[in-house]
């Protein structure tokens, strides 16, 4: 099997679910640490557009979204499982909510005047005005909540998770689920990232040791990898052949057509390639390029627009 490499960055909380789950299935992968804002030119070499962090690279291929990243790092080690079959619907639905509503509430409370002030403590104010100008034309039309519906949003949220961990150790049962680690990220950047916003975790006690025992998973055995190295592997490698023997057309679009994709909302630079498979939850594009070669780039349905390119 070809190594797995995630394109992030530290402080990213969709990265630190990732990371988590390498930890959590003792997985080996190398690491490439790419810009928090654009331009990205490494990593749109490889995607063809999507700007978003974290992806992940194997050989000539790149998923695009955590959510189809973890499906796949679920694919390629079954063990120990995020989907547990007594959950699993359920586990994917409080994902898909932690990774939307919990983290815009999150990181609205998050990054407000105080938390702001610490995460960019150390850069120079140039640097916070380009992060607030690159964040704010990814975010066009998104309503942002406001600092102090977004601490009552918060504290409510972790009320609700409070009550599900005096059930269980873990969200949805004596074992983590995709819901553990989807609902984990927001908070630890609350808790690592801006200590100084970390006293709303006074209300939920079992929270942090939930989260005590989540960070336990660690991160997995890293090796440092170039963005050019990278590239130049994509280049060198062959994409794994598609499963294309399902084909779910919603479109009206057919497989061999110019296609673009992007995601619904917040950070919505299209990828353009053609298409190769439309499964039940996925889809592929292939497309070419000057550095990266041929490659194929993988994105979940939920979240992301399929249309005819141009
Ligand atoms: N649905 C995406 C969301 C990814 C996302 O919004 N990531 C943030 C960072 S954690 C981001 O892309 N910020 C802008 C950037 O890094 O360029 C996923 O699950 O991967």
């Amino acid at each position: 099997m070809n190594e797995i490499i995630l394109h992030h960055y530290p402080a990213s909380p969709f990265s630190e679910k990732v990371r988590l789950v390498f930890g959590y299935k003792k997985l080996a992968w190398k690491s490439v640490i790419i810009p928090s804002i654009m331009p990205k030119p490494d990593v749109v070499a490889l995607t063809g557009g999507y700007r978003k962090t974290p992806c992940m690279q194997i050989g000539a291929d790149i998923y695009c979204d955590s959510a189809l990243i973890c499906d796949q790092l679920e694919q390629l080690q079954p063990s120990p499982t995020l989907y547990p079959a007594d959950s699993e619907g359920n586990a994917r639905i409080v994902a898909q909510w932690a990774d939307t509503t919990l983290f815009w509430a999150a990181m609205a409370y998050n990054l407000g005047p105080k938390g702001a002030a610490q995460a960019f403590a150390n850069a120079p104010p140039e640097a916070r005005m380009a992060f607030g100008e690159d964040r704010a034309k990814m975010s066009g039309g998104m309503t942002r909540l406001r600092p102090a519906d977004s601490s009552a949003a918060c504290k409510s949220y972790l009320l609700r998770l409070e009550a599900m961990l005096a059930q269980s150790a873990f969200l949805l049962g004596p074992a983590p689920s995709i819901a553990d680690f989807a609902a984990y990220h927001s908070l630890w950047f609350t808790r690592v990232c801006v200590p100084v916003m970390a006293d709303i975790f006074q209300v939920a006690p079992r929270v942090l040791k939930w989260m005590d025992s989540m960070a336990a998973f660690g991160h997995g055995e890293q090796e440092k990898l170039s963005a050019t190295d990278a590239i130049a592997l994509a280049a060198n490698s062959i994409p794994a052949p598609v499963e294309s023997a399902i084909f779910q057309d919603e479109h009206g679009i057919a497989l061999g057509t110019p296609v673009s994709i992007a995601a619904e909302s917040f950070g919505a630079e299209t990828t353009e390639g053609e298409l190769i498979a439309a499964a039940v939850t996925q889809y592929t594009l292939r497309r070419h390029d000057e550095r990266a070669g041929t490659v194929h780039v993988h994105f979940p349905r939920i979240g992301y627009v399929l249309k005819v390119a141009g």
